[in-house]
């Protein structure tokens, strides 16, 4: 059996799903799968990836479970070589996991999965996990696994570089009262996944180019609104954000549209919110569903207004969370 330079043993992870205000779509290297856009989220605390990872010297092969059911998945596969090889360690892995989400949301995001895998790995090997944070490869390796997965590594505002592909904290979850109102607005899986959709939008809509120079500016205004508090402002860029980066999508050929009648609903509850004195705002992934950013004294009132668009079960109140945390 394999000789190890550090203590083997089992780890568990906690990480939050994270949303991003600033978004990230395109990548400028697909190998290192470096993106060709800064982005800045929100990691959530209600919503998120357990997962324990245990190195056992008894397996021949690495074996993953996710939700209570076997799972064959190359990017898990692919993390823990990754894992192995910067913590040379050899034995293969148990993988057991499990997506948290209030209800079946479907909203559980391969970003909160792979930095939850790739901290509790890390731990399994003895490995410290702030150490980990501060580890360019270990970062490589979970933006491989998922290019918003560092965000997750930190709790709160979080900000990940598009020239150095690092990731840093720019606001802890405890300092400002924000609350992401989460509206479940379908319950197929997406179409096309993020990664395919990214690539067709960079390969075929002349709008790709102009959401990439503009994305810039963006960053800019909202690291100020985040230092000013300025929610109106934060709000602001998050929409346009939002409708930039849909608007590169729905220039692809063919088009991209993940929204649904139900989102286009939900955005005009939020717009009526706003003219009603409501502080509230909306973003939308490579989804239908609807996020709103608001500050917890609108909360409920924004997800009264979401409940008349979803269903009540599917709307949820967000905390902002901590970064990938492991435990007992
Ligand atoms: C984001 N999204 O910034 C953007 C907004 C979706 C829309 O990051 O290919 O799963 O692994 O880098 O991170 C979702 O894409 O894609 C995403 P890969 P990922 O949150």
């Amino acid at each position: 059996m394999s000789q190890s330079a550090h203590p083997i043993g089992t780890a568990t992870a906690w990480a939050g799903i994270n949303i991003a205000l600033v978004k990230y779509w395109g990548k400028r290297d697909t190998a290192r799968n470096l993106p060709a856009v800064s982005s800045l989220s929100l990691t959530l605390a209600e919503m998120g990836t357990r997962t324990t990872v245990t190195f056992d010297p008894e397996l021949t092969t690495d074996v993953f479970e996710l939700d209570g059911e076997p799972r064959e998945d190359p990017r898990v596969i692919a993390m823990l070589d990754g894992i192995r090889g910067l913590r040379r360690v050899e034995r293969h892995a148990r993988v057991v996991s499990r997506n948290h989400v209030p209800t079946a949301s479907g909203l559980a995001s391969s970003a909160s999965g792979a930095a939850a895998l790739a901290a509790a790995a890390w731990a399994a090997t003895g490995g410290d996990l702030a150490a980990a944070r501060a580890d360019r490869a270990f970062i490589e390796l979970v933006r491989r696994g998922s290019g918003s997965a560092p965000r997750s590594l930190y709790g709160g505002l979080v900000e990940l570089d598009r020239d150095s592909g690092g990731v840093r904290p720019v606001l802890s979850a405890s300092a400002w009262d924000l609350r992401m109102v989460v509206a479940r607005l379908a319950h197929a899986p997406k179409k096309i996944s993020s990664r395919q959709g990214m690539a067709r939008t960079a390969a075929t809509s002349p709008f790709y180019g102009a959401w990439v120079d503009a994305h810039p500016a963006d960053m800019v205004a909202a690291r100020a609104a985040i230092e000013a508090r300025d929610l109106p402002a934060l709000g602001a860029v998050m929409e346009r954000s939002t409708y930039r980066m849909h608007a590169a999508m729905l220039g692809a050929d063919p088009p991209l549209r993940y929204w649904n009648g139900r989102t286009l609903d939900a955005l005009d509850r939020v717009e009526a919110l706003r003219a009603a004195g409501v502080g509230a705002w909306a973003t939308m992934d490579a989804g239908p569903h609807v996020k709103v950013l608001c500050l917890a004294a609108d909360a409920e009132a924004v997800a009264g207004a979401l409940a008349e668009v979803a269903d009540p079960a599917d709307v949820t109140v967000a905390r902002p969370g901590p970064g990938a945390t492991l435990e007992p």
